[in-house]
């Protein structure tokens, strides 16, 4: 297997740590979705990462499918998620909720990147649904018993929670300081000390 994208990237580097977690070889090539997406565009015509290439030349493309496809590998039972019911649906929204803020994140650095000018409304906007979903996360995290809502460790819930609240954190560093969220840095903290969080990780850098 083949994954194709940047760590700095929540959405490549929740696919990394679930490879990482379940064990699976893997190949990264670390294209920047900009820059070199003409060395991936044949798997993926959005030229957006990750994209997962499969041994057999498929290629899997946005996070959610290609999650989806390694827990069915790894197997439902033994999956970063629970396979059904209401345990399933609050892992899938919290981790809606800060692929949200991610997806919010990224297509407003884009606009403020290549747009001439921005309307302040949807500056306004833009940074209200990143804050908020970002104080959002927090709540969750202070409303939770446990270390993790996987149980003993972290789910594909907690990756992704402490992917986007790092990722926002260096690319908004005027905005979000996570010491202001202090139970979603708590989290933050817990998981970056992981041995493979500290495997897969890169510091942000703007797309160029
Ligand atoms: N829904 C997608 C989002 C992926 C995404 O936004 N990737 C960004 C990098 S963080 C990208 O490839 N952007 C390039 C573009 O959209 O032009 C997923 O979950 O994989």
């Amino acid at each position: 297997m083949q994954l194709i994208g940047q760590y700095d990237s929540p959405f490549v580097r929740r696919v990394g740590l679930a490879l990482t977690r379940y064990g699976m070889a893997f190949t990264h090539h670390p294209f920047s979705s900009f820059g070199e997406s003409d060395k991936f565009v044949a798997h993926n015509p959005l030229r957006r990462v990750p994209t997962l290439v499969l041994d057999d030349g498929e290629a899997l493309i946005d996070s959610y499918a290609i999650l989806d496809h390694l827990d069915e590998v790894h197997g439902r039972d033994r999956a970063l998620i629970a396979a059904s019911g209401p345990e399933r649906r609050a892992a899938l929204r919290r981790c809606a909720l800060a692929t949200g803020v991610a997806d919010k994140a990224v297509s407003f650095f884009y606009a403020k990147i290549f747009a001439a000018t921005l309307d302040p409304a949807f500056v306004a906007r833009s940074e209200a649904q990143i804050q908020d979903g970002i104080a959002a996360l927090n709540d969750a995290c202070a409303d939770r018993a446990g270390d993790w809502w996987f149980g003993a460790e972290p789910g594909h819930d907690d990756n992704t929670v402490a992917c986007v609240a790092r990722f926002v954190s260096e690319a908004y560093a005027h905005l979000v300081t996570l010491a202001d969220y202090p139970a979603l840095a708590d989290h933050c903290a817990r998981a970056e000390a992981r041995s493979e969080f500290q495997a897969i990780q890169q510091t942000f850098i703007p797309p160029a």
